[in-house]
């Protein structure tokens, strides 16, 4: 499994102490969330945030792009040193060859998928697909609540990839943590998307919080 803290939920105003607290916990990468106020009814991060981290760290940097027509903007996230590149199959009609372009440009590529959003898009096209980002939540907003539907569909995934022998990961972001991770992990997630659930509160500092998580995975 892998730990990707979701740095939308990060003290921006403390960054590089935040992106090197999390370097010594030892997360496996960071997801930073794009969106664009008309695929989802929010505003995050951009690409100058993305080049800021790339200087911060040498961790896979994983883009989810929750934008409209993200074919548009490959490139661009590309230039600014993404590792990884989630697109909404919502978002595209053209989810094929956009994955194309990721993996063409030496990015690995993931496609997002929204929770009422079926899995059947991944038959036709698997073979330019290295994860795919099952969303727990409605996505737009951190600190919501994980839909217990998803259970079922992350263990459908699993499944169909076992089944099949793909080589693809199962990523989950939405409401990850202590309450959640046990029955993901059971279900056959893969890499887990850290926010204010797990990492980004009180409970504990940074480095607590995701020792604790690990925990959870033992
Ligand atoms: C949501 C976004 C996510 C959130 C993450 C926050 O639109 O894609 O990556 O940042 O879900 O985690 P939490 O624990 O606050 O739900
Ligand atoms: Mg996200």
């Amino acid at each position: 499994y892998k730990l990707g803290p979701s740095l939308m939920c990060a003290d921006l105003g403390n960054l590089e102490s935040q992106i090197s607290e999390l370097d010594k916990a030892g997360v496996d990468f960071y997801h930073i969330d794009i969106m664009d106020g008309n695929f989802v009814p929010n505003f995050t991060l951009g690409p100058d945030f993305v080049r800021t981290v790339r200087k911060l760290t040498d961790k896979p940097l994983d883009i989810h792009l929750m934008v409209n027509k993200p074919e548009n903007y490959i490139e661009l996230f590309a230039d600014c040193g993404a590792d990884m590149i989630s697109i909404h199959e919502e978002a595209t009609a053209h989810l094929q060859s956009s994955l194309t372009k990721i993996k063409s440009l030496g990015i690995r590529a993931g496609v997002a998928i929204n929770p009422a959003t079926s899995l059947d898009f991944l038959k036709y096209v698997y073979n330019v697909t290295d994860y795919v980002v099952l969303m727990t939540v409605n996505p737009g907003f951190a600190g919501q609540k994980f839909i217990p539907a998803m259970y079922d569909k992350i263990a459908e995934l699993h499944a169909f990839i076992q089944r099949t022998g793909m080589d693809i990961e199962i990523q989950v972001d939405g409401n990850i943590g202590a309450g959640t991770i046990p029955k993901c992990r059971e279900a056959g997630a893969s890499m887990y998307v850290l926010g204010t659930s797990a990492v980004f509160n009180d409970a504990g500092s940074i480095q607590d919080n995701v020792a604790n998580t690990r925990k959870l995975f033992n």
